[in-house]
C-alpha cells in the first residue's frame, strides 16, 4: 500500500530565481497539503549526507555545492499516493524530458538544477522528512 506523505525541497536555483511562490501553488493546486515547512540553507556537510545515496556518480562534488550554494525551502507535504504523484507532477529529473506543464519544465533550467526535489519512495519520504524535521511538530 502506498502512504500519503512525500518529501520535497525548492532548490536553491528557484529559490533565487524567484519561483518560491508559484512552485508552492502548483503544489496545493495538486491537491497537496503541508504538513510541515521551513526555509533554511544547507551546509556543505548536510548536502553531502542527504545525497550520500549518489557518493560515487561523476555529478556528486557539483550536486553537493549547488544544493549548499543558498537557501531552500523544506518541506512534507500530504495526499493519497503522495510519492508518486508528486514525481508526476515535478516531471523528469532532466528538465528538457519533462512533461509540459510539470513543475521542472515550468522552473528548472537544467539537469543540476532542476527546481524541486521529490522522494522517489515512501521510505525515502519517511528518512529524508525525519532528516530535516526530526522533532518538528507537523500540523
Ligand atoms: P530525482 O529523483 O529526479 O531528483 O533524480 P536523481 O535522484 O536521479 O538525482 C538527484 C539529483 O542529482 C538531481 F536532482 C540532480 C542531480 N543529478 C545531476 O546533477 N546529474 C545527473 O545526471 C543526475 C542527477
Amino acid at each position: 500500500m502506498s502512504g500519503n506523505r512525500t518529501f520535497t525541497m525548492i532548490k536553491p536555483d528557484a529559490v533565487r530565481n524567484g519561483h518560491i511562490g508559484a512552485i508552492l501553488a502548483k503544489m496545493n493546486e495538486a491537491g497537496f497539503r503541508i504538513v510541515a515547512m521551513k526555509y533554511t540553507k544547507l551546509s556543505a556537510e548536510k548536502a553531502g549526507e542527504f545525497y550520500a545515496v549518489h557518493k560515487e556518480r561523476p555529478f556528486y562534488g557539483e550536486l553537493v555545492e549547488f544544493m549548499s550554494s543558498g537557501p531552500i525551502v523544506a518541506a512534507i507535504l500530504e495526499k493519497e499516493n503522495a510519492v508518486a504523484d508528486f514525481r508526476t507532477l515535478i516531471g523528469a529529473t532532466n528538465p528538457a524530458e519533462a512533461a509540459p506543464g510539470t513543475i521542472r519544465a515550468l522552473y528548472a533550467t537544467s539537469i543540476g538544477e532542476n527546481a524541486v526535489h521529490g522522494a522517489d519512495s515512501d521510505e525515502n519520504a519517511l528518512i529524508e522528512g525525519n532528516f530535516h524535521f526530526a522533532g518538528t511538530e507537523m500540523f
